[in-house]
């Protein structure tokens, strides 16, 4: 029975009530009644005493008006149809801004421009003050929000579940050129995109004990937790793309529970209610920022807990119909892990099914693992995360018990396969002794789940063969890769309307939705009438960005400056240090007067970088990047021909500005480091052309695009594993190259400190002595290869043919064909047409 409310503003009647939700008109003067009957009912406004921030919400509300009939028989249609869905978990989706994607999708972008114009409103100037919802902390959250612009628009049966931070990741100020972060309110001015559904909520419990009880002689177990919170659901239409699909994303809010409350007031004690309120509050509070180590943090836990709790409890409530036999839920549902994060929902699926569906425990497992799959999102064994089973055991104490007797199957298994092989056993339990008693989540992952996936051809292939070699070799074929992937319509239609435009000129408006579709520009790149348009869309995104910084950080872009950008997390693994000894290299070479300014080709280094608050190294980083500029940005000898441009808070936003304008994408972690990277796709998509090494996706870029459209240098991950063994010795590639010692010692020498030299000791001693990230070893191949890119430079006619080359080459980088992927090899969840 439907029982969808009108979204125009006459009251429904009964008979309207039951009736599909009419749709707006989708013409310009439905689109001016509807945005003002908004301000008027939504906000309390007039046209002429709405403030900015009102006819933001009331044009966001009116687009939203559009969607909503559609989206409403979406989730009606998904549960009628009871075919098997996606739920994709993810504690992070980095979002950016909604409303142009809502625009695009519906094809109401000149509608509504000239909707508003005709009340006499700049539709930039309303775009312009969304802040984007910042729920992630880079690659892995913003891959979540490609993947489920990819499910709408790809009719994928599915819904994204995740965590409303009240607070995203933070604001990035720089103080004296030194990181200083700033809390996130990104739901100060309202949020017009949400749907808040108080009476939904649902009781998610913590902590107390377990007991056994008799059950018809058999002996169970069953949890009494200790405390509660209520999470409560808030949904947001994700908008397939001009195909009339509206999916849901769902994020949980922690509130407290009335009973939690009581419990408390009627103790008497008030101030301790409150405190137990905030307490409860807190979970839902803050997105945690990625850090150099993650830390055992109990909050962190209670958040992971708390969504996947709340998901699986919505799934089986609200997807199923009711007496649904339970046995069946592989048919109907598969739940997508990204990362560890929410991988405590396995332990909690079980202790559904086994203490509350009464279903046996095997039985109970073998469903379980046919109903979800983990994806790993990286290669550095500090970045996998563990709880010690001191924490989960006092936290989560039912599901301690079941993950032990897993891991008790699971050795069994193991022993009945190897044999006593103690060493083997240790290295495979899911619970590691040393140093202290913990669980780890990969393994647990990877025992639970029906595939586990990389992120990347190389990625995939070192996690098999470097992290996980016994579980490949006990469970064959559960290893998959399914290289990552980007929306086109984001990062190509909406960031780069003028590239976008020229695409569709030259091969029809198919491609947004079949990327291959761009191996048809590979003919025009021979074309110099092709090549001159694309010049100039290229040239015109310059002065777009050059505009935005101005306005943002008043910096100044100089005109005809090759625009050499590297903009990601920062982390010692990414190498932003060797971009910056690349500036520091050229620099010297101008002020030592071995090369002359004018001699130079212009450049500007664009940075863009966020480090995790207590990361000190990284943040550290981020001193010295703004120290250099300072200073060459402010040194006559330069003749301006180097500028070094780091503007703060990089976000969704700023990349969809800077991504279009780059020439040259830098993509130079130490190889075996970077899982996939999606930066790069977004880049070479843009035309920009790659520096980088042998790493991530990077190696299925270079294979795409072939060795003349791309530079790369360094070391392969097989020779960065042999020197490592050998011993790698950072000095003596400091000794050896003349170039490398002065741009060294420029840093030490307080060159960039007014002198102090203590300011930036920690890096060159770390670069010197300490640098898992051999940023010295492959400093003289980076160098010969940015030689090269200036060489390349300067014949502009061939760079912008390989340009071209690279975004025609490239179509296999769409989220699209990711999600199909994952469709074949992982989840076997057909569209619905
Ligand atoms: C990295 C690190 C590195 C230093 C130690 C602590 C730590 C903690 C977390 C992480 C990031 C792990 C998850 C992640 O964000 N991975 C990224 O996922 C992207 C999407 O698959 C992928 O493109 C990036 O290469 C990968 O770093």
């Amino acid at each position: 029975m439907p029982d969808q409310i009108s979204p125009v503003s006459s009251k429904p009647s009964h008979a309207l009530a039951l009736a599909p939700v009419p749709t707006p008109p989708s013409t310009v003067d439905g689109f001016v009644k509807q945005f003002l009957e908004n301000l008027n009912l939504e906000r309390g406004v007039t046209l002429s005493t709405a403030s900015p921030n009102d006819r933001y919400i009331a044009l966001a509300t009116t687009v939203r008006d559009f969607l909503v009939a559609r989206w409403l028989e979406d989730i009606r249609r998904q549960k009628e149809a009871q075919a098997k869905g996606v739920c994709y978990l993810s504690a992070e989706y980095l979002l950016g801004r909604q409303l142009d994607n809502n625009l695009l999708a519906t094809r109401l972008t000149d509608i509504a421009t000239e909707a508003l114009a005709a009340c006499g409103i700049d539709i930039d100037e309303l775009r312009a003050l969304e802040v984007e919802p910042g729920l992630g902390n880079g690659g892995l959250g913003r891959l979540a929000a490609c993947f489920i612009d990819s499910l709408a628009t790809m009719s994928v049966p599915s819904i994204g579940y995740g965590i409303r931070y009240e607070y995203g990741i933070f604001r990035q100020t720089f103080v004296d050129g030194q990181q200083v972060e700033q809390p996130d309110a990104w739901l100060t001015l309202g949020s017009p995109w949400e749907f808040a559904h108080p009476e939904a909520a649902q009781t998610i419990s913590f902590g107390g004990y377990t007991e056994t009880f008799d059950e018809g002689g058999v002996t169970r177990s069953r949890w009494v937790p200790g405390w509660n919170v209520q999470a409560v659901p808030y949904n947001y239409m994700v908008s397939g793309y001009h195909n009339g699909r509206v999916n849901t994303l769902r994020l949980w809010r922690a509130v407290a529970t009335d009973a939690f409350d009581l419990r408390i007031f009627n103790s008497g004690d008030y101030e301790k209610a409150v405190r137990a309120q905030t307490y409860a509050e807190n979970i839902s509070k803050v997105l945690y920022p990625e850090d150099s180590t993650p830390q055992g943090k109990e909050l962190r836990l209670q958040q992971q807990y708390f969504f996947v709790a709340a998901s699986i409890r919505d799934f089986l409530d609200h997807m199923l119909t009711p007496g649904f036999d339970l046995s069946k839920l592989p048919d109907r549902v598969i739940f997508q892990l990204n990362d560890t994060h929410p991988v405590i929902a396995v332990p909690e699926f079980m202790r559904v099914l086994v203490d509350e569906e009464h279903m046996e425990w095997d039985a109970a497992w073998e469903i379980t693992q046919q109903c979800f799959a983990y994806t790993c999102h990286t290669l550095l064994p500090e970045a996998l995360e563990v709880w010690s089973v001191e924490l989960l055991g006092r936290l989560l104490p039912r599901h301690l018990e079941i993950i032990y007797r897993i891991n008790d199957e699971f050795l069994a298994a193991v022993r009945e396969r190897f044999g006593d092989d103690e060493m083997r056993i240790r290295n495979m339990s899911i619970i590691a002794e040393s140093p202290e008693r913990s669980v780890r989540m990969a393994y647990l992952a990877t025992v639970a789940g029906a595939k586990v996936n990389g992120v990347a051809e190389l990625h995939s292939q070192l996690l098999r063969e470097k992290v996980l070699p016994d579980f490949d070799e006990f469970y064959p074929g559960k290893f998959t890769n399914v290289t990552n992937g980007v929306t086109p319509r984001r990062f190509l239609r909406l960031a780069n309307p003028g590239l976008a435009g020229l695409i569709t000129d030259a091969l029809g408006a198919g491609w947004t939705v079949d990327l291959e579709r761009l191996r048809g520009l590979e003919s025009f790149a021979e074309d110099p009438e092709f090549r001159a348009r694309f010049a100039e869309v290229k040239a015109a995104n310059k002065r777009v960005l050059s505009d935005v910084l101005r306005a943002r950080d008043g910096f100044e872009v100089s005109d005809g400056h090759m625009l050499d950008v590297m903009v990601k997390r920062l982390h010692e693994y990414k190498r932003q240090m060797l971009k910056v000894l690349h500036i520091v290299t050229s620099y010297e070479r101008i002020v030592s007067g071995r090369v002359r300014a004018e001699d130079v080709q212009g450049r500007a280094f664009i940075f863009g970088a966020k480090a995790a608050p207590g990361y000190v190294m990284a943040k550290r980083i981020i001193h010295l990047i703004n120290a250099v500029g300072e200073v060459v940005n402010n040194d006559p000898r330069v003749e301006g021909r180097l500028q070094v441009l780091f503007p703060p808070n990089y976000n969704v936003t700023l990349a969809e500005r800077v991504i279009p304008a780059a020439d040259l994408s830098e993509q130079i972690s130490l190889a075996g480091k970077e899982a996939s990277g999606t930066g790069n796709m977004k880049f070479a998509l843009n035309g920009a052309l790659t520096i980088g090494t042998d790493d991530g996706a990077n190696v299925e870029i270079r294979e795409l695009v072939g060795d003349d459209n791309f530079f790369l240098f360094g070391m392969t991950e097989p020779e960065v594993e042999e020197l490592w063994t050998r011993g790698y010795k950072p000095a003596e590639f400091y000794q050896q190259d003349e170039d490398l010692r002065r741009a060294i010692d420029l840093i030490a020498s307080g060159a960039f400190s007014n002198g102090d030299r203590t300011v930036f000791e920690p890096i060159v001693s770390n670069l010197l002595y300490d640098d898992r990230f051999m940023v010295l070893a492959d400093y003289a191949s980076y160098i010969r290869a940015q030689d090269r890119v200036d060489a390349a430079y300067a014949d502009q006619d061939a760079w912008t043919k390989a340009a071209i080359l690279n975004i025609a080459r490239c179509g296999f980088f769409s989220s699209d064909r990711s999600i199909r992927d994952y469709i074949d090899r992982i989840w076997h969840t057909p569209p619905m047409l």
